[in-house]
């Protein structure tokens, strides 16, 4: 497959101001007319021949100006047609066959039901067109269909006719905002609504609806919800009032990704709309908020102003994260949704930055656009606009937004212009920071704290690392927020921003007669890593002390994560790990006892640091050694402190169930109680966990109680996983959670049960959901994926080779686990690279799987 370049980018030849589908519909079989009324591009190079993008189409007829047309090719499945004149109208028929369509891009069948997903390249697997998201057209759609099977017929915008004959019925859509074709949607089905409205700060009432299949219905109401707060707080923060009467969101069962924000249609996985609290934890409730956020939010960052190409992806996924997070932070605890959104940076993204993947945020070539819908162009991206936002301030940066959204309305804009508006707006000079958009990997800040007389001096420094493809690095700019700790009062004289623009600098600040203690980086302010060399005391200071949560989040994620990596690269003595370990626990036992903390916040500060995060600590890492000392850890942690966490566990559990903060907070320090207790005294965990599995009245504490007994070899297990297995029969999105759980598991023969689930009757490969719940858990779970045989690697291997056929995208989503071999020792780095040459080896891999595979050789 060819490789498509950034600097390659040209206008498109031709204009297409309108355009108008006409679906005769059918699961088996979909007849689709396309009328396109084009015009030559007077800012385009002349193009004698237009190119219409197709991927498995055969065209049936094609009219120009209403004559059939004969002197039109076909080039790698794309339709060439000769124009003459400065303006035409093309008509093109073909038929698709929606029910053999298992990518699950363009239109295909689910549960009855036709829908579509288009971005990035699915429009053209519907219907011959420039399937470019710089091609803007207004739509008009016509669908008709069985009335019986489809009663519900959705489009993009407004509902402009309808009618009926015999046991047929059709409906018109016109979308008045012109919209590239990855934003086109249309859905089909039985369903039914969940209707609201919503009033935008001009006064004018938009007509809401959530639509499920029925039996669903009762589990809408978090989704509803969430869409007016998301529509209120982009007016209220941003600014952005909605632009149609009518907004609809259909949730279907089988999903590529989370959601899709088609222009007035968002189409959902069931995952991010359906829950209540006897089936969805309160991660999913929290999940559903932000989807639903992130979605609606593109109404403006991605589809008013939309992506010249698909290397500006960031520029609508970056800023819609950002927005999103933001959202969520104001609609809940601000400091734990930050440190949840830096632990899903540092588990997903930092990886990607140091592996054969890296790519810069706005990325420089490709050869699938799919493979880039990555953590480094959406959470990476997110993180460099919030950069922008803390060195220009609240409000400075919405004055950028305003200007972004003024300035560009209407267009397909690129991240260089995102860029200016904020130069403009905000008053920031970019120039060099520009370079966030154009290196990838995560910097590298050294930092270290003197101190004589009065004055304490930081020197930091800073190394971008090489990543393939870019081998020298420039300094960037790298905002960094510190405060400088008395140590006797436990107080800072004000937090203060310091920009780190060179490959080294030197700061100095007064007034101190003792050395302080140095917080730095402070809510995250850069996504960098730090590196520095800092005495386990100070850590423990900030960890009880530091005003910013985030730092004290940092403190206790630092303490430990440096003790483990210290034990297992074997540089420690037993006195000094028995003293570390002495030292974690008694600040965790702090962490309990202080009262000034709400639990969702001391959850947090009790968690420890993922396997992924200690392992991108080493150059090479050995995921055995990690796993069994941070296991050891936990059952230290869990035999000094059983007695405070029982009682922890035993105080949260008196609460009655609420959604709000206290019962959310509650809930999370029940199950890590029994986290650490399980790691200690397995039976008294068992019990316990048995015990809150039993009693539970929703399920957070189910699933957490059940997450813990997996894991154990008790008789408690067996018939609790039974159990949830009967009482969730047929709820998909519950029985995902049990195929995961066991998967994810602790226990010694994880390997064994997912390969007998992979056998079991309720396992597909079909569905995106259930493949991700088995799979994707089953890779990120360290004992068991990195076995030192290498099964782990093979089953992830066969998988791929399995699901390549079927469904590409998802497929190609598993390489990455095979692809860190680098970085893991040399025994099983052997078998992970042979795994990958397997795949690499297979005929007819799809373009997805084939560049993540062989970009991971390389
Ligand atoms: N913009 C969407 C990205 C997307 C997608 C969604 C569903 C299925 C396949 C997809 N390919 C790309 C989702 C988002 O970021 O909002
Ligand atoms: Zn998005």
């Amino acid at each position: 497959p060819p490789m498509i370049r950034r600097d390659d980018y040209r206008p498109f030849g031709w204009l297409v101001p309108e355009t108008k589908l006409d679906f005769e519909l059918g699961l088996e079989s979909t007849h689709v007319t396309a009328t396109l009324t084009v015009a030559r591009n007077a800012k385009a190079d002349p193009a004698p021949v237009i190119r219409l993008n197709g991927d498995g189409l055969e065209p049936e007829s094609v009219l120009v100006d209403g004559v059939p047309a004969t002197n039109w090719t076909m080039d790698e499945g794309d339709l060439m047609l000769p124009l003459t004149g400065e303006a035409h109208e093309i008509r093109i028929a073909t038929t698709i066959q929606p029910s053999t369509n298992s990518q699950l891009m363009g239109l295909y069948a689910s549960n009855g039901m036709l829908c579509t997903q288009c971005e990035a390249e699915g429009f053209r697997r519907i219907t011959f067109f420039p399937d470019r998201p710089d091609v803007l057209s207004t739509y008009t759609v016509r669908m008709s269909g069985p009335k019986a099977q489809f009663p519900v017929l959705l489009c993009n915008g407004n509902r402009i006719a309808v009618g009926e004959g015999g046991d047929s019925h059709w409906a018109e859509w016109h979308d008045p905002w012109p919209k590239p074709s990855y934003l086109f949607a249309l859905v089909a089905g039985d369903l039914v609504a969940r209707n609201d409205s919503f009033t935008t700060m001009s006064g004018r009432k938009v007509e809401l609806n959530v639509y499920v299949r029925e039996g669903d219905l009762d589990r809408t109401e978090h989704a509803m919800e969430s869409l007016k707060r998301s529509m209120k707080w982009d007016e209220e923060v941003f600014g952005r009032e909605y632009d149609l009467d009518l907004f609809n969101i259909v949730a279907v069962s089988d999903f590529n990704m989370g959601a899709m924000e088609n222009k007035g249609l968002n189409v959902f996985n069931t995952k991010f709309v359906l829950a209540d609290p006897e089936t969805a934890t309160d991660a999913d409730y929290d999940g559903i908020e932000g989807v639903i956020g992130h979605e609606y939010f593109h109404n403006w960052s991605g589809n008013r102003i939309t992506c010249r190409d698909w290397f500006q992806l960031s520029l609508k996924e970056g800023f819609t994260v950002l927005r999103d997070q933001l959202f969520s932070q104001d609609m809940g605890s601000a400091p734990v949704k930050r440190i949840e959104d830096v632990r899903i940076l540092r588990m997903a993204q930092f990886p990607e930055d140091s592996g054969p993947l890296a790519h810069p945020i706005r990325p420089d070539s490709y050869r699938e656009i799919n493979n880039f819908y990555t953590a480094t162009v959406y959470n990476k991206g997110a993180e460099v606009i919030r950069m922008m936002r803390t060195m220009a301030g609240e409000e400075r940066f919405r004055a950028g937004t305003d200007l972004y959204f003024d300035r560009h309305d209407g267009e397909a804009a690129t991240c260089e212009d995102f860029v200016e508006a904020i130069e403009d707006g905000a008053g920031l000079d970019l120039k060099q920071f520009r370079l966030w958009y154009s290196q990838a990997g995560t910097p590298k800040v050294s930092v270290s704290l003197e101190h004589e007389g009065n004055t304490a001096t930081l020197r930091l420094g800073q190394v971008v690392p090489s990543t393939p493809g870019q081998l020298d690095k420039q300094p960037m700019p790298i905002p960094l927020k510190l405060a400088l700790f008395d140590r006797a009062s436990g107080k800072h004289g004000g937090e203060q921003l310091v920009v780190l623009d060179k490959a080294a600098d030197t700061f100095t600040f007064d007034g101190f007669a003792e050395k302080p203690v140095l917080s730095i980086n402070r809510t995250f302010s850069a996504p960098v890593t730090i590196e520095r060399d800092v005495p386990r005391e100070d850590l423990v200071f900030l960890a009880a002390k530091d005003d910013d949560p985030f730092a004290r989040y940092e403190a206790m994620q630092e303490l430990m994560t440096g003790h483990l990596v210290a034990a297992v690269s074997g540089s420690l003595g037993d006195n000094d790990r028995a003293a570390a370990r002495a030292d974690i626990a008694r600040a965790l036992g702090a962490v309990i006892a202080d009262a000034t903390l709400d639990d969702l916040m001391r959850g947090e500060l009790l968690l420890m640091p993922g396997q992924t995060h200690i392992a991108e600590q080493m150059l090479v890492a050995d995921p055995g050694r990690i796993h069994a000392e941070r296991e050891a850890l936990k059952a230290a942690v869990g035999a000094v402190l059983a007695e405070d966490l029982v009682a922890m566990h035993a105080r949260a559990s008196t609460l009655p169930f609420t959604m709000d903060a206290a019962g959310k907070g509650a809930r999370k320090v029940k199950t890590i109680a029994l986290t650490y207790l399980a790691g200690a005294d397995p039976e008294r965990a068992s019990a316990l966990a048995a015990s809150q599995y039993d009693s539970a009245d929703n399920m957070t504490d189910r699933q957490g109680a059940l997450m813990v007994l997996a894991g154990l070899g008790t008789a408690e297990r067996t018939a609790r996983l039974i159990d949830f297995y009967n009482r969730y029969q047929g709820n998909a999105l519950v029985i995902d959670k049990w195929f995961a759980l066991q998967a994810s598991s602790l226990h010694p023969q994880a390997i064994e049960h997912v390969k007998a689930l992979a056998d079991h009757p309720d396992f597909t490969l079909r569905n995106p959901n259930r493949v991700r719940s088995l799979y994707m858990a089953f890779a990120g779970n360290p004992s068991a994926f990195h076995a030192a045989d290498g099964e782990g690697y093979r089953m992830v291997a066969d998988l791929i080779l399995a699901l390549d056929p079927i469904n590409p995208q998802t497929a190609a989503r598993f390489v990455p686990s095979l692809g860190r071999w680098r970085r893991i020792e040399p025994g099983r780095a052997a078998l992970m690279r042979s795994e990958l040459e397997r795949v690499a080896a297979a005929p007819h891999l799809s373009r997805d799987t084939f560049e993540q595979v062989t970009r991971s050789l390389d």
